[in-house]
């Protein structure tokens, strides 16, 4: 590794005299004081967010890791994507890199340079199709991230859906195509927003950024106080300047991607109409008969926009506001009025089905055009293939719902696997291997998995239960079923169980104490967030709409009301499966971590809160993670391999060994090679060499020299 100096403190916390929280905090200080936000511990890449601009990326730096060990030069974003890159490429390995913390800790910052750098070093023969797909790759987070993304109070970028992007390679190492899948969408956000935070960016740079005829014909004004959707939370001081040139940015990405200026055209329409929809009221009719409904809409004009930018008939639009069909017995279907409470929630319902279906629609479209098209053959027409995991971090807010609940679950699963790949394998390796180690306690969260998933009675399929009982349930009840089921678990707890405890409310309100730390959720729209239904009639509005974009996001409009009987999976469920099945794809893989902290909660630049970072540290199990890496071997590889690379070290392996097997080879590499690291610094297991590889300078060729000496003394020093 190039030296940062010893002023700039240890580049992996592996080498730290001791691993206790004050060593790994001093030693994160002090980094983060002299600008090296990134640090390793082994090939676990902890990253710190700056929160300012530091010289650390561009071309100049990406060509310095380029094709480099990750150990050669300082830790950095790039060496983690160029390992991910290089292990795919030598081993036709796949590979995924899961970038993980809190909310605004630099996720999606990470992902971001990791593409970059994955953009910059593939391609050198310049095949136009490869650039092709390069420059959706680089452009579709910026589409993604406008209607994606929005302000928090936690992150004035927050990502409101999880990512998880797939770069497929061909066997030259290029980028060939690509699929993004995206986890539940926060799109309650569409209807309300906590005071301070913002709708998803797209809403506010169509108001500020279009033309002012666009905006003409979209019927809107510029300013989004107009709009309820767009005016609750007040955090609107986004600069018009920033907000216009980032609407000409997504607009551009969008061509680029090739999304059609009739495709865009449909999107700024489909935003326009949600925001018309948003601000439709009803009054019930005191005067009401079979010829008259029981209920107006207060502003007509609204519902000519709807219908004019959804390219729907005005009159089934106005229709599908104010009553909905049902199937009474048999096959009849009767139109049943809504009451003004009914059609508001409707009204809401379909606002956040149709910004859903937009976000789902764009990100399929994407996929479309990035779907590899020249497969290579010798690989049974299958691509090795990096995956990126760039999922929104763990939060708590004054009031927590089904999304936090969602969110916050999500990020157990990420440290379920994490705890599973880094700390309990690795443990489970050397046992195998027959390696002395000591055992490393570690906090183990798959209690909280379970509690949250476990069949029948984990929370989401007690929720499930609620949503699919014939009687009016209510979230109250869902509750009191939650408490009989978990009244002794020690993660979960409610008023009920715990009267003294006055932060929560009674029938409301329950706790549970996650890894990350403890969330008050309140159970209110639960149930309804769960069942996510929307009325067939609206479904069928929109199916039948003569704009080809909208209607494609409508397929299921085609069904007739009867052939809708039965229950569609839940939100909880869909989203329990998905990450089941996440989790499942990253663990086929090899993995590398990003582990992101956030350095504080105003986000400032140059402010290392002591306290907020020692919890996520804890947490993170990033100390446990130390000493795992300390216990064993750093790094193992199978003894052919081992031999491969270094077998030239040592006149008994060079150019080949008689000892009988390889593992004898190995061993006596290690007793008479060049340079004799110390005995506690190598180990040969049953089936691998261990060996504390980034240690050892990489060129054979240099074993012998003064580099190696320096290593072994510093690692003597820390393992003697
Ligand atoms: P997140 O993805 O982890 O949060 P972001 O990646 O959006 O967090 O980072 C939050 C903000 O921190 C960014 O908008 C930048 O201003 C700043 N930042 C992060 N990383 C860097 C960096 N390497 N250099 C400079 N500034 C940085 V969330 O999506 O909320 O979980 O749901
Ligand atoms: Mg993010």
């Amino acid at each position: 590794m190039e030296d940062e100096g010893p002023e700039c403190g240890k580049p992996d916390f592996v080498l730290l005299d001791q691993v206790t929280m004050e060593d790994f905090m001093e030693n994160l200080k002090l980094r983060f004081e002299r600008g090296h936000i990134y640090t390793y511990i082994g090939e676990v890449l902890v990253s710190v967010n700056p929160y300012q601009e530091l010289p650390l990326y561009g071309p100049e730096a990406i060509a310095r890791y380029q094709g480099r060990e990750l150990y050669e030069r300082p830790p950095h974003l790039y060496a983690v994507a160029n390992a991910a890159y290089r292990a795919m490429k030598r081993r036709s390995r796949d590979t995924c890199i899961v970038i993980s913390g809190e909310s605004g800790a630099g996720k999606t910052e990470a992902s971001r340079h990791i593409m970059q750098y994955i953009a910059a070093v593939t391609n050198p023969s310049q095949r136009a199709e490869v650039e092709r797909v390069k420059d959706v790759l680089l452009k579709s987070t910026c589409v993604l991230e406008a209607f994606g993304n929005a302000r928090t109070n936690r992150n004035h970028n927050s990502s409101r859906f999880g990512k998880y992007m797939d770069i497929n390679f061909d066997f030259k190492g290029d980028p060939v195509g690509g699929h993004i899948h995206s986890y539940l969408l926060e799109k309650s956000r569409v209807l309300k927003q906590h005071v301070g935070e913002r709708n998803f960016h797209a809403f506010y740079q169509v108001l500020r950024g279009c033309e002012d005829k666009e905006l003409q014909e979209l019927h809107l004004q510029r300013n989004p106080a107009l709009y309820n959707f767009t005016r609750q939370g007040a955090g609107l001081s986004v600069l018009d300047s920033d907000e216009k040139s980032h609407h000409q940015a997504v607009t551009e990405a969008m061509r680029v991607i090739g999304f059609s200026p009739e495709e865009v055209a449909s999107v700024h329409r489909i935003l326009a109409a949600i925001l018309h929809l948003g601000n439709i009221k009803f009054v019930e009719l005191e005067e009401s008969s079979l010829e008259q409904r029981g209920l107006a809409v207060t502003d007509e004009v609204l519902v000519d926009h709807v219908a004019e930018l959804t390219a729907t008939p005005r009159g089934m639009v106005l229709r599908c506001l104010l009553a909905r069909t049902v199937a009474s017995g048999g096959r009849e279907l009767i139109e049943k009025g809504h009451t003004a409470a009914e059609a508001s929630y409707a009204r809401d319902a379909c606002a956040k089905a149709v910004y859903q279906r937009l976000f789902e629609w764009v990100v399929d479209r994407i996929n479309r055009v990035m779907e590899p098209r020249d497969r290579d053959p010798r690989r049974d027409g299958k691509d090795t293939v990096i995956g990126v995991l760039d999922i929104y971090g763990f939060e708590v807010f004054p009031v927590n719902s089904f999304e936090q609940f969602c969110i916050n679950y999500c990020n157990e699963k990420l440290q379920q696997l994490f705890i599973q790949l880094i700390l309990k394998q690795e443990q489970e390796e050397y046992e195998r291997e027959g390696i002395a180690w000591r055992s490393v306690e570690y906090f183990n969260n798959a209690t909280i998995v379970d509690l949250v998933e476990r069949p029948h009675r984990g929370i989401l399929a007690v929720l499930d239960e609620a949503c699919g009982s014939a009687g009016p349930i209510t979230d109250r009840i869902f509750l009191q079923t939650l408490d009989t089921h978990h009244r002794n678990h020690p993660h979960y707890t409610s008023r009920q169980l715990c009267p003294t405890d006055k932060t929560m409310e009674f029938g409301r309100d329950f706790r549970i104490k996650h890894y990350a730390g403890d969330v008050m959720y309140s159970v209110e729209g639960f149930i309804d967030k769960n069942r996510d239904s929307l009325f067939q009639d609206f479904k069928r509005l929109l199916y039948n709409s003569t704009d080809p974009t909208l209607r494609a996001m409508w397929p299921d409009g085609q069904q007739d009301i009867t052939e809708v009987t039965k229950r569609p999976l839940t939100a909880g469920t869909l989203f329990k499966n998905s990450m089941v099945a996440l989790v499942e794809n990253l663990a086929s893989k090899e993995p590398f971590y990003v582990r992101c902290i956030k350095p504080n909660e105003d986000k400032v630049a140059a402010k290392l809160d002591e306290g907020h970072c020692r919890h996520q540290v804890a947490y993170l199990g990033l100390l446990e993670n130390v000493r795992v890496r300390r216990a064993g071997f750093a790094s193992r590889q199978p003894y052919s391999r081992f031999l491969l690379r270094y077998k030239m070290t040592c006149e008994y392996t060079w150019p080949n060994h008689l000892l009988g097997s390889d593992r004898a080879a190995v061993s006596a590499l290690l007793e008479h090679g060049a340079g004799r690291p110390p005995g506690r610094v190598w180990g040969v297991g049953q089936e691998r060499a261990g060996l504390m590889e980034h240690h050892l300078p990489l060129a054979p060729q240099a074993w012998r020299g003064t580099l190696a000496r320096r290593h072994f003394r510093r690692l003597r020093a820390v393992y003697t």
